[in-house]
């Protein structure tokens, strides 16, 4: 196997006999070999449409099949056998269907490859269409080609969160196609390859405003709300991930049941919101970011209900009441495909619950763009009389390194004339800190998950309208945590936007070669974290 897609790959090089995620070698050759039939898809999806055929059930399950190969989301092998075959018997469909109207489709290679009929025979054909070795695809190519297709996962993952909530958009899908069909394309050069993974910054926009359309239509604007870190003496269930809608729908089910609901990891800024948090039973938040989920899981008296990413190996321990959903699998963990959580409730109610009410110290989450856009003539006048100095977006994900302590550094550093602007899991190493505020104004501002970085850039945006500069001239500066895909996606949408003097950590991504960085680092100045001292001294002087 060979697998460099996200931050903690082994030895900041290549993954190559069983993921540090736990990903096994037939599952990643499934995966390759499910992007290499998603890639034949996409052609004979972009020739359909030419002849004016459309299928949205292709383009969802375009999205499905790709979110699905993002770090942390899907471990088992039967899943994507099927997955891979179902790619093949839609490709074909829609071949059929468009011939028929007399449209020529191409008959490429990977446009007519046959999947083999079992699984050995898959994880055979997967081996062969990895991602090509250094030397067999110049550096600067593979490394691009590769930066694209992670974009494209993360743009997947959030095309597929908003079309759950009903937000869809034609021209997301169709570059979806083109920019998998391009990484065939042995004509593009290095020019070219840059401006599609800008390009698939500037739909991800697209994407992520969608989505935020349909979490802010569906259960209205989040709203400053405190959260206990603490319980309630009862019978609980834990949900975890980003789906909003699979929250809800839990919540539903659980009514009446005396069971209490909590989530964890990046459902936490669910609490803010008024179509959620309106039900008695959601009560608070447990543990922290995925990486701690073995230890943190283990000890929690309920079901846990893993919505999307990021999962990892359950422990023996609590294999039993860990249930899966959506995206998400683990071979031999329970997976609830209907969206009827009755095995995870009646998990939960014979589980013993706590035995004891202990509310905990509380965190303030909602400050999405609504709240904080809400508050904006005061926020410009503390900037404008000095009160707030400057403020930093320190946010993205989580992960597993020690270097990641820089993080909870930073923010501890950070002076007290200054604002900490958060989203994603990486808030983890700080969410509960007390950082005080200026004048009102909390210094710590949790906009939401990292599926909210719309948000994010709405108020960096609004805040530059107000000041009448761009947003690079604002007294902001980003310093950003990526683990996955989606991470990577949204780096390449702040690029798009233009914005510079990024800092990134813990490392950079290991499918970036030498002269592609020189690239970003030339145009945008993006630059590795160093030490939270020398950092804070550079950016404040
Ligand atoms: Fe390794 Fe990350 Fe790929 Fe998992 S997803 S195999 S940890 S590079
Ligand atoms: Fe976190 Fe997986 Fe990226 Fe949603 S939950 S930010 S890592």
């Amino acid at each position: 196997m060979f697998c460099f897609q996200c931050e903690q790959t082994a030895k900041g090089e290549g993954c190559t006999k069983i993921g540090v995620c736990g990903k096994q070698p037939d599952v990643a050759a499934l995966q390759d070999l499910l992007i290499y039939v998603a890639k034949g898809l996409a052609q004979v999806a972009l020739a359909a449409r030419k002849a004016g055929i459309k299928d949205n059930r292709v383009d969802r399950f375009t999205c499905e099949a790709i979110f699905s190969t993002l770090t942390n989301v899907d471990f088992d092998p039967q899943r994507f056998v099927a997955l891979i075959q179902e790619a093949a018997r839609l490709r074909d469909a829609l071949k059929a269907k468009a011939e028929k109207t007399g449209a020529k489709i191409g008959a490429g290679a990977v446009a007519t490859f046959k999947p083999a009929a079992d699984l050995k025979g898959l994880v055979a054909q997967g081996e062969s269409v990895g991602i090509p070795s250094a030397d067999q695809l110049n550096a600067d190519i593979r490394s691009l080609r590769e930066l694209l297709i992670y974009g494209i996962k993360g743009l997947a993952a959030y095309t597929d969160h908003a079309a759950i909530l009903g937000q869809e958009d034609d021209a997301v899908y169709q570059f979806i196609y083109e920019g998998l069909a391009a990484t065939l394309d042995d004509s593009l050069g290095v020019n070219d390859l840059v401006g599609l993974a800008l390009k698939c910054g500037e739909v991800n926009l697209k994407a992520m405003a969608l989505l935020d359309a349909g979490n802010t239509g569906t259960y209205g604007h989040p709203v400053p709300t405190a959260v206990p870190l603490g319980h309630k003496k009862g019978k609980a269930l834990l949900v975890s991930g980003h789906d909003l809608k699979d929250l809800e729908s839990i919540l539903k089910q659980t009514q009446g049941k005396g069971i209490y609901v909590y989530t964890h990891g990046e459902m936490l800024p669910t609490h803010g919101y008024p179509g959620l948090k309106k039900y008695e039973h959601f009560y608070g938040h447990y543990g922290t970011a995925w990486q701690n989920q073995a230890k943190e899981f283990a000890a929690f008296p309920g079901a846990i209900v893993m919505t999307t990413n990021c999962i990892q190996k359950p422990k023996e321990s609590y294999q039993d009441n860990i249930f899966t959903t959506g995206l998400v699998g683990w071979p031999g963990v329970h997976h609830i495909a209907t969206k009827d959580f009755t095995p995870a409730i009646n998990k939960a109610l014979a589980m013993p619950g706590f035995t004891e009410d202990d509310p905990g110290k509380s965190v303030m989450v909602g400050f999405a763009r609504n709240a904080v856009l809400g508050v904006a003539d005061k926020v410009i006048e503390a900037v404008k009389n000095k009160a707030i100095r400057h403020f930093f977006l320190v946010g993205g994900c989580d992960g597993a390194k020690p270097g990641r302590d820089y993080y909870t550094e930073l923010v501890e550093k950070i002076p007290s004339d200054c604002v900490v602007l958060t989203l994603a899991c990486g808030k983890f190493r700080f969410f509960d800190k007390d950082l005080g505020n200026i004048g009102g104004i909390p210094r710590l501002l949790d906009i939401g998950q990292c599926n909210d970085a719309h948000s994010a850039i709405q108020i960096a945006v609004a805040l530059a309208g107000a000041f009448n500069c761009g947003v690079n001239d604002l007294p902001l500066s980003m310093i950003l945590s990526w683990y996955e895909q989606k991470a990577c996606v949204i780096l390449l949408s702040l690029l798009h936007l233009g914005i510079k003097n990024i800092r990134l950590g813990p490392s950079l991504p290991a499918f970036i070669s030498p002269n592609v960085l020189d690239v970003l680092v030339k145009n945008f100045n993006i630059m590795p974290i160093g030490t939270a001292d020398q950092d804070l001294k550079a950016i404040l002087g």
